[in-house]
């Protein structure tokens, strides 16, 4: 059975900053996910307090943010079936130095923070972050 979903992906800011983007976007596509909405943006401090609303009382918290908001970013909905959880299992572990062998975290992630991409949690989630970056 069909199950089409889209989820929010985001190419952090150490991502673009070596220019990995294409390469990222490419891991995407080969394992079949459409990108079906894009755009590079650079957020402000105050966004990125409001996307990351769920962490807020991290000690990480205020890090995050400052990093989120510290370069350009992509922003992607990516579509294909079950969606959220398979990009989750491509993206590996929040953590790249625990991150399964071939996931984007241990391939191109530098460290918990540093970690290159993003992806929605849930369902619920990625609706939530899709409006957030893509209101219509
Ligand atoms: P996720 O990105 O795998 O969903 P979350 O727990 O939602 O992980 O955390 C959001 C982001 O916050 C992570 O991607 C990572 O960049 C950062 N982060 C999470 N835990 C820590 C930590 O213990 N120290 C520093 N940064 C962290
Ligand atoms: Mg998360």
């Amino acid at each position: 059975m069909s199950n089409i979903e889209q989820t929010l992906s985001i190419i952090k800011p150490d991502a673009i900053e070596r220019n990995l983007q294409d390469k990222i976007k490419n891991e995407f596509k080969n394992n079949g996910f459409e990108i079906a909405k894009e755009k590079k943006i650079h957020i402000s401090k105050q966004e990125a307090e409001q996307f990351y609303k769920v962490h807020e009382t991290k000690p990480f918290y205020n890090d995050l943010c400052n990093y989120l908001s510290s370069g350009p970013i992509i922003v992607m909905a990516l579509q294909k079936n079950n969606a959220v959880l398979d990009n989750r299992k491509l993206m590996g572990a929040t953590n790249p130095k625990e991150a399964e062998e071939g996931t984007l975290r241990k391939k191109y992630g530098i460290s918990i923070d540093k970690n290159s991409v993003h992806g929605s949690d849930s369902l619920d989630n990625a609706k939530i972050e899709l409006e957030f970056f893509f209101k219509s």
